[in-house]
Order: structure tokens, then sequence, then C-alpha cells
């Protein structure tokens, strides 16, 4: 059974793999025997993942590349498997949300959210496909979020992106199932990491932040979710243990998405 989970041998890009969500994701694939590649904006982000990665025992390759330019990709993508190897696994996690009122947002803000949240998704993936399908294997995990699913004040970029992203796993898996390939999403529910910061933040008194009480309410775990409980559910999805696992979105969400929230 152990052998299903088992990454040896694998080769993994993690886009804003540096901190956060990404970081804890690399960690966790390169636990569970993967090579741990990532990229990000700037040489300083850059340098700060590589030690981080070796200050938890990785010994990680880092890039920096804007994951909205496709030359900028494709040069990534050969510079990997020029100095690693051909990519086995991709996770599609880098992303920006901006949090404005529609009818505040402009629309160079929203193109700016859809073009890091969702072309850079379809960029990076049409980059690694091709190494995949000569392979005849790869593992394609795109970062979506509840927001997948649902709407809510202030993130009409954000979810428009993500419910494109949703469609854009299904499409991969449409088109490149029949080549071994399979492409799922992770549905972070709400995670305590400094982008959901405002979010929950102490008040100036102290109290709890208004969201912050609304989530637990709405959350049957009764508690936001760490970047490390979404680890295991990307090494299921980075392993054999999902050869047969297409298309789907996996909800990591402490059940919210499945709870109509607890009465006042
Ligand atoms: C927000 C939050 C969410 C979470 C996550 C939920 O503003 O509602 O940032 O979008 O970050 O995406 O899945």
């Amino acid at each position: 059974m152990n052998n299903l989970f088992d990454l040896t041998g694998k080769i993994a890009l993690i886009t804003g793999g540096a901190h956060s969500i990404g970081f804890a994701l690399g960690v966790g694939l390169a636990q569970a025997g993967a090579v741990i590649c990532f990229n990000c904006s700037n040489p300083e982000s850059r340098d700060r993942g590589l030690a981080a990665y070796r200050e938890a025992g990785v010994e990680a390759h880092g890039y920096v590349a804007d994951v909205t330019d496709e030359e900028a990709v494709r040069a990534l993508v050969e510079q990997i498997q020029q100095e690693v190897g051909v990519i086995d696994i991709l996770v599609n996690n880098a992303g920006v949300i901006k949090r404005i009122p529609m009818l505040e947002t402009t629309v160079e803000d929203f193109a700016k959210v859809v073009d890091v949240d969702l072309v850079a998704p379809f960029i990076v993936s049409k980059a690694v496909l091709p190494g995949m399908i000569a392979k005849g294997r790869g593992k394609i995990i795109n970062i979506c979020s509840m927001m997948s699913e649902l709407g809510r004040e202030t993130v009409s970029a954000y979810a428009a992106a993500k419910g494109g992203l949703k469609m854009l796993t299904r499409n991969i898996c449409s088109e490149f199932g029949g080549a071994n390939i399979q492409c799922n999403g992770i549905g972070p529910g709400y995670i305590a990491t400094q982008q959901t910061e405002p979010l929950r933040c102490r008040q100036p008194d102290g109290s709890r932040h208004p969201f912050d009480q609304f989530i637990l309410s709405k959350t049957p775990a009764g508690r936001w979710g760490t970047t490390d409980d979404l680890v295991g559910p990307a090494v299921f999805l980075a392993s054999d243990a999902s050869n047969f696992v297409n298309g789907h979105i996996l909800y990591v969400d402490g059940g919210i998405l499945a709870y109509i929230g607890k009465q006042p």
C-alpha cells in the first residue's frame, strides 16, 4: 500500500512554491520522495524559498519566472528539463487575490487576477504536457478554491478565475486522460495563511474578526485549515494512488461546502 503514495524518482514543479501553501506542498511532496522545483517572481523570494526548503531538509531547485509570460515559462520548463529532468508532477499553485467591490474593480484589476489565477495555469500546463505525453504519464494539480463553487462579495475576479480553473482542470482531463495524464484540483477551504490574514486578524479591541467568527460558524470542523491539511490530498493526487481519478476537484475545506452553517 505504501508504494502507491511513493513519489521517489518523480520531478515536481510547484508554481509560487517559495512560501505558504506552495511551500507546504513542496515539503510534503519531497517527504514522499519527489524532487522539488519551484518558481517565484524575484530572486529574493527564490533565495528565501531555497533557505526555507533547506531548513526543512529539502534540497529544492528554485527559479525566477513570471508564470503569465509564455516565453518565460517555456524557458523555465526547458531549464528544468536540462538541469533536473522532465517534469512528472505540476502543481499550479501561484495565485493572487484582490478583494474589491465589483463596481470599484477596474478592468486592469480583474484582468490581473484572471491572468495569474487562470491564464498562467493554462500556460504552464501547456508547457509541461508535451514532456508528460512523451513519458506516457503525468499529474497536474490545480489549486482551485471554494470560490470555484461559491461567490462572495469583493472577490468577483478571483471567483471567476477559480471557477474557470475548475473547468480548465476538467478540460485537461478530457483532452489528455488518454495519454495517462491525470489533472485534478484541490479546493482549499479557509486556510490560515498570509492571504487570509486580513479576514481573521484580531480586532483593535482584541475580539475575533467578524469574518473569523462567520467562517467558524460555517465550518463543521470548527477551525480554519492549515497548509499541512493540504499535504495529504496533494500527495494522493500526485501519486499512483490516484491513477483513475481525473477531472476531480478535491475540496479540503473542513466540510464547509456541505454545511448550511450553525444556527446563530
Ligand atoms: C476570501 C478568501 C478565500 C480563500 C480560499 C477559499 O477572500 O474569500 O481569500 O478566497 O482564500 O480561496 O477557498
